[in-house]
C-alpha cells in the first residue's frame, strides 16, 4: 500500500492559466496532473479542492483503476468537462507516481514502445495566404513533416485562430470575451485557395491539416471536404459541432477528405457512434479533458477496432504535464496517428520542467521515471490567476451567436 498523504491544487498564470494537482504519498514519492479547462479553470480547481482531495487522503496510490471508478461512479453525477478534467488530473498524477515507483518512463507501463518516436504537427498562421505560407515554410525548415494552415478570411476583420499582431494567435486575453464576426460564405470561398497555394509552395511531401472550429453545418462541411479533396489533406478538423454525432453521416456520404474531431469530448460516449460507424478517421479527445490515461486507453482501444487513429489535442492551454503524458501514450498505443504540438513559452517552461524532445518533425517522451514533467511551485506562485477568456463569434449578417 502506498498511502496518499496529501494533495493540493496549484493555480498559476504564466501567460495563461494552468491548474495543476500534486499528490504526495507517505513514501515521499509524488505525482503531478494537469486539470486545466481553458476559461473555466477555477471550477475544476474547486471540484478538486473541495470535493475530490478530501476523499483521496489515505487511499492506496497504486489502485489507479479503482480510484478512477470511485471518482466516476461514486460521484453519481457523471461526465462533463469539469468532472472529467478533475478525474484526469488525479489519474495523471497516479500514473506518474506508479511509474516513478517502478523506476520506468510511463510508456513502459502502458505496454512499451510501439514506435520509435511521435509524429507531430505544428501550426502556421497568418492574416493572408502569403503570411500563412511564409510561416509554414519556416516550420518546414525547422523539420516539421505536418503543418496546420489557418489564414484570415478576406472581408472579415478578425477571426479566432488568426494572429492579431505579433502576439500569440489564440489569446485568452480578455476578462470579458471579445467578439468576432463570421461569414461562412466568405470562408468557404477563400479556404480552397489557401490549400491550392499551400500545395504549390510546400510541395506534396508535407502533411497539411486545417481546423474549422465547428463553424459549419453538415452539408456545408460536405461541400468543403469535396472542395479540398484535390489538395489531399491529412485531416479536416471540427467541421461541425459535436452535439449530434449523426451529423457526420451526411459529411461522410459526400467526401473522402479525412475527418478529425474530439478536442472537447470528455467521454467515450461522446464518440461511440462516430467511431463505431467509421464516420471519422482521427479522434482528438485528450488526456486532460477526457478522464486521464485510464479512460483514454478505453477510447483508443475501442477506436483501434474501427480503424480510427488518435490525434490528440495539444494546444498551449493544455499544460506541459498533459503534453508529457500524451507523448508517452502516443509512443505506446498501436493506433497512434499524429500529435498536435504548439510549443509552450519560456515563461511557462520556467514553471513546468519538461524533458521531452523535438527533432526533425518528431517528438520523444522523457526517459526519466514517471511522465517526466514537474512543477516548480515557488516559480508558479509568482503568477497569480487572472480571469481570461477566448473571443466569441457572431454572424456578420444579423449578429446571432455562432460557434467560434
Ligand atoms: C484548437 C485549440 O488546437 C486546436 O485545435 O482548436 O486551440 C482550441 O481552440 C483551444 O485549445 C481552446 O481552449
Ligand atoms: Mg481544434
Amino acid at each position: 500500500m502506498l498511502k496518499i498523504e496529501a494533495a493540493r491544487v496549484i493555480v498559476s498564470s504564466p501567460g495563461r492559466n494552468f491548474v495543476t494537482l500534486k499528490i504526495e504519498t507517505k513514501d515521499g514519492v509524488y505525482g503531478v496532473g494537469d486539470a486545466t479547462l481553458n476559461g473555466r479553470e477555477l471550477a475544476v480547481a474547486s471540484y478538486l479542492q473541495d470535493h475530490v482531495i478530501p476523499c483521496l487522503i489515505g487511499r492506496d496510490a497504486h489502485r489507479i483503476e479503482d480510484i478512477w471508478q470511485f471518482l466516476y461512479r461514486g460521484a453519481y453525477w457523471r461526465r462533463g468537462p469539469v468532472t472529467m478534467s478533475a478525474i484526469a488530473a488525479v489519474d495523471m498524477a497516479l500514473w506518474d507516481i506508479k511509474a516513478k515507483v517502478a523506476g520506468l518512463p510511463l510508456y513502459q507501463l502502458l505496454g512499451g514502445a510501439s514506435r520509435d518516436n511521435v509524429l507531430v504537427y505544428c501550426h502556421a498562421n497568418g492574416k493572408t495566404i502569403e503570411d500563412t505560407l511564409e510561416d509554414a515554410v519556416k516550420h518546414k525548415e525547422m523539420g516539421y513533416k505536418a503543418i496546420r494552415l489557418q489564414a484570415g478570411v478576406p472581408g472579415l476583420k478578425s477571426t479566432y485562430g488568426v494572429p492579431k499582431g505579433k502576439e500569440a494567435y489564440e489569446p485568452a486575453d480578455a476578462d470579458i470575451p471579445t467578439e468576432n464576426l463570421w461569414s461562412t460564405e466568405k470562408y468557404m470561398r477563400s479556404l480552397p485557395k489557401l490549400f491550392e497555394e499551400g500545395r504549390r509552395v510546400l510541395g506534396d511531401d508535407v502533411h497539411l491539416l486545417h481546423d474549422v472550429h465547428h463553424r459549419l453545418t453538415p452539408i456545408e462541411a460536405a461541400r468543403l471536404g469535396k472542395d479540398l479533396e484535390p489538395y489531399r489533406l491529412f485531416w479536416l478538423e471540427d467541421t461541425v459541432d459535436d452535439d449530434n454525432q449523426e451529423n457526420f453521416r451526411i459529411i461522410r456520404k459526400h467526401t473522402t477528405t479525412p475527418l478529425a474531431i474530439g478536442e472537447i469530448f470528455n467521454s467515450i460516449w461522446d464518440c461511440r457512434t462516430l467511431i463505431q460507424e467509421q464516420l471519422i478517421d482521427y479522434i482528438r479527445a485528450t488526456i486532460v479533458h477526457a478522464g486521464g490515461i485510464t479512460h483514454l486507453r478505453q477510447i483508443a482501444h475501442f477506436a483501434d477496432l474501427f480503424n480510427v487513429k488518435t490525434g490528440f489535442h495539444g494546444a498551449t492551454d493544455l499544460s506541459p504535464i498533459t503534453m508529457a503524458s500524451a507523448l508517452h501514450f502516443d509512443m505506446a498505443i498501436h493506433n497512434f496517428g499524429i500529435q498536435e504540438h504548439m510549443p509552450h513559452s519560456e515563461q511557462m517552461e520556467s514553471i513546468f520542467k519538461v524533458n521531452y524532445t523535438f527533432e526533425d518533425g518528431f517528438m520523444h517522451p522523457s526517459e526519466t521515471p514517471g511522465h517526466g514533467c514537474d512543477i516548480d511551485e515557488k516559480e508558479a506562485a509568482k503568477y497569480p490567476y487572472k480571469r481570461a477568456y477566448l473571443p466569441v463569434n457572431r454572424l456578420e449578417q444579423g449578429g446571432a451567436m455562432c460557434n467560434w
